[in-house]
């Protein structure tokens, strides 16, 4: 640890310096995109096409205590490397929503159809299929993401914290977000469809497009679900559910309803956990939505995913 932390201040050096063409090879952090904040990430997930467009989040990103993580950037698009050649080309994509869980597998990138009609169980056995490390996103690692992307001025209609409304993605409603239909893609993307994070990076359909299976427990394989709860949907700084903690669903503000954009507890239930509302939940979609009451085998085409890769 410490000979990696000399090796990157040794790279800030010649980074800083403006040398030119210096390249050392064999180190495990390399530079990134120059456009992003920080010199310097951790290597993207090993051996995983389309690593580009995952993001990197610092352990306690929020002060939630969070361990260091990638998440894809996207909700998981469904690849088929039909040519075997480990890259990612032109016809590779499900060219419907739903995908040959025997063929495809997931990937983070702008292109491409979000993979949907895919139940919890086989949407995190889709996510682990990409080697040791990788799972479908987990509650925690939602919340973590949420907290550091809700304070930041950019992700507010009106251009600082709390002013206007929270960015609601592709949720049919125009006053937070947007109306993109069922599941928007692509390289061009609506203003209100991502959020910027404190790393200076981005991340897409957080809030609306696909709601998104969520994992109560990632120290276990699978998918697990979180307490239940029962009773009728509830704005967010009023909920009472279960032993759910205020850490687990609610804003950093604590306030926010979703005329805030930041989305409701829409139903209660078994304790399921989507996240984030989809294209059609109007004024329930935001950030922070919360429902409980799907099943794990439930498979529609409002429902996504996104993997993680904890190093
Ligand atoms: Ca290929
Ligand atoms: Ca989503
Ligand atoms: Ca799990």
């Amino acid at each position: 640890m410490k000979f990696k932390i000399i090796i990157q201040t040794l790279l800030v050096s010649i980074f800083l310096c403006s040398c030119e063409s210096i390249e050392l090879d064999g180190l495990d952090n390399e530079l990134s995109d120059p456009g992003q904040k920080g010199a310097f990430l951790p290597d993207p997930p090993p051996g995983i096409e389309g690593s580009e467009d995952w993001v990197y989040i610092p352990s306690d990103i929020s002060g939630l205590g969070n361990d260091a993580f990638w998440v894809m950037k996207y909700e998981a698009k469904a690849w088929n490397d039909a040519n075997t050649n480990n890259t990612i080309d032109s016809g590779e994509y499900a060219t419907s929503f739903a995908a040959n869980l025997l063929t495809h597998k997931p990937v983070s990138t702008p292109d491409g159809r979000p993979w949907v009609s895919i139940n919890a169980d086989n949407a995190a056995a889709e996510c682990e299929s990409l080697g040791a490390g990788f799972s479908v996103i987990s509650n925690q690692e939602w919340m973590a993401i949420a907290r550091d992307a809700e304070v930041q001025d950019e992700n507010w209609t009106g251009g600082t914290y709390k002013s206007g409304c929270l960015f609601r993605g592709n949720s049919g409603e125009t006053t937070c977000g947007y109306n993109g239909g069922t599941g928007d893609y692509g390289v061009t993307r609506h203003a209100r469809s991502s959020f910027k994070l404190s790393t200076g990076d981005s991340i897409f359909d957080m809030s609306g497009n696909l709601e998104e299976w969520t994992d109560w427990d990632p120290l276990t394989a699978g998918f697990q679900s979180g307490p239940s709860c029962f009773g009728s949907p509830q704005q967010l700084p009023s909920v009472t559910c279960g032993s759910y903690a205020d850490s687990d669903y609610n804003t950093a503000d604590g306030l926010l309803t979703t005329t805030d954009g930041v989305g409701t507890l829409l139903t209660k239930g078994f304790g399921v956990i989507l996240r984030g509302g989809h294209y059609s939940n109007s004024v329930n979609a935001g950030l922070y939505m919360f429902r409980l009451n799907a099943s794990n085998v439930d498979a529609n085409g409002q429902i996504g995913f996104r993997c993680v890769y904890r190093p």
